[in-house]
């Protein structure tokens, strides 16, 4: 079969003094960081969606790249182009998995049994182009948002014929990541949330949202789902307010509704900054509840409002996730670049410089933060900070059981405290740029 992108080399790694504009300078896959390689630190995924799909178009004007890869778009022809060249890319950068929703994978038919039918057809051929390679599915996930049917929601819609609409999409989607052996299945609400509350039973909708949850657990047991489910928060947009608001939201409500011990978190840093928060926050929380899963790689652009999937560039951003997830000790998921191409980069070109910034970002985030938690110097000052909850008699009563009456007496004998300890951010600021650029 001919190339698709046969201008474009196997992408390898140069080293930092490398001007070679397809070769990595930082990404070095069999390099060996605290015991692993960075390829297992980093399994890192393809975008079906972005990648494959879109084009360039938005709410003010058309395509601006050609993403029919030689076939007329809409087209089963089309579907299988998207595979062959989605294989072709993933191998020229070694990327070992990809992420998809049904609907990237092939056109969807006004019934969805055609659909259906499209599906496996389609993801035989995927399974053909599998043999052979390290190339699998990180997970997959239904499209619940762009069809018209699903304007007033998916779980949460007021129309219990949208709903089986939404069962019947979760089900075959829990089959095809199954088949193609997904490590995780997502849980993305774009149409889970609302408008105004003058018609929206928010009760009603999240527990509607829960028993679809449910049997999605279910059915995915009974057909060999051994993987993690995940929800991925984001606060708004396309809804004014969504139900999965935020990491914390998120496993409060799993945890409400007894879906804790089969679900996780998908973090994405530009839903984190959407939120009001840092994409380190967002790992953090999650993290601290045992539901750090996988994370959709990408960055937002904190002049703008809206959830721009920028391919990452921010190492300061990208260390300070490596450290959270060195931390956690590693992910169960990956990183999947939920990321897209700026609409004036449209050549083919740019598609790989994209994945090329995002792995070097992320391969330099992965040494910095090793090199931090090597140093040691941020964890120290961190340990000491709380040390008087393990170094005092009064410190250990509080953390084994105590009273306030007791406590409330301690505190009357000490009349006035001693100084407060300075929190040292400008310190831990100045030994994080010394790691950095050391
Ligand atoms: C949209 C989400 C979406 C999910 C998968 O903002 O990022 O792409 O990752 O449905
Ligand atoms: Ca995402
Ligand atoms: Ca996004």
């Amino acid at each position: 079969m001919s190339e698709i992108f046969s201008n474009i080399p196997q992408i390898r790694y140069e080293g930092k003094d490398s001007k070679n504009p397809f070769a990595f300078k930082y990404y070095d896959a069999e390099r060996v960081i605290m015991g692993k390689t960075m390829k297992e630190h980093l399994p890192f995924a393809m975008a079906w969606w972005h990648n494959l799909c879109a084009a360039g178009t938005d709410m003010f004007g058309r395509d601006t790249a050609d993403k029919s890869f030689g076939a007329e778009k809409g087209t089963m022809a089309h579907a299988k182009a998207k595979v062959d060249a989605g294989f072709e890319f993933m191998k020229k950068l070694g990327i070992e998995y990809f992420c998809f929703h049904d609907v990237d994978l092939v056109p969807e038919a006004d019934d969805i049994k055609e659909t259906n039918r499209r599906l496996d057809e389609i993801t035989d051929y995927i399974l053909e182009k599998m043999q052979g390679t390290n190339i699998k599915c990180l997970w997959g996930t239904a499209n619940m948002f762009s069809n018209p049917r699903f304007m007033s929601g998916a779980g949460s819609t007021n129309s219990a014929e949208v709903y089986c609409f939404a069962a019947a999409q979760v089900k075959k989607a829990l089959e095809l990541t199954v088949k193609l052996g997904g490590r995780g299945y997502v849980f993305w609400g774009g149409r889970e949330g609302y408008e105004t509350l003058l018609n929206t039973d928010m009760k009603f909708e999240q527990d509607n949202i829960a028993r679809l949850m449910k049997m999605a657990v279910e059915y995915g047991r009974s057909i060999g789902f051994e993987g993690d489910f995940y929800i991925e928060p984001k606060p708004k947009e396309p809804m004014k307010h969504q139900y999965d608001f935020d990491a914390a939201t998120a496993i409060g409500f799993l945890k409400q509704h007894g879906l804790d011990k089969d679900f996780k978190m998908n973090i994405e840093a530009n839903h984190a900054t959407l939120a009001g928060h840092t994409f380190q926050h967002e790992l953090r929380v999650s993290a601290i509840n045992g539901m750090l899963g996988s994370i959709d790689a990408n960055q937002g652009d904190m002049l703008l409002g809206w959830d721009t999937d920028e391919f990452p560039s921010d190492v300061y951003s990208a260390t300070l996730c490596m450290y959270e997830v060195l931390k956690a000790g590693g992910l169960t998921g990956g990183f999947n670049f939920d990321s897209k191409n700026r609409r004036p980069s449209n050549t083919p070109e740019d598609m790989f410089h994209a994945f090329i910034l995002a792995m070097d970002t992320f391969a330099l985030g992965l040494i910095k933060a090793a090199a931090l938690i090597e140093d040691g110097r941020v964890d120290e000052f961190v340990k000491e900070k709380y040390s008087s909850f393990t170094n005092t008699e009064i410190g250990k009563k509080i953390l084994n059981g105590t009273t306030l009456h007791e406590l409330a007496a301690y505190a009357e004998n000490l009349g006035s405290t001693s100084e407060p300890q300075s929190g040292g951010q400008e310190y831990l600021e100045s030994v994080l740029n010394n790691i950095m650029f050391g």
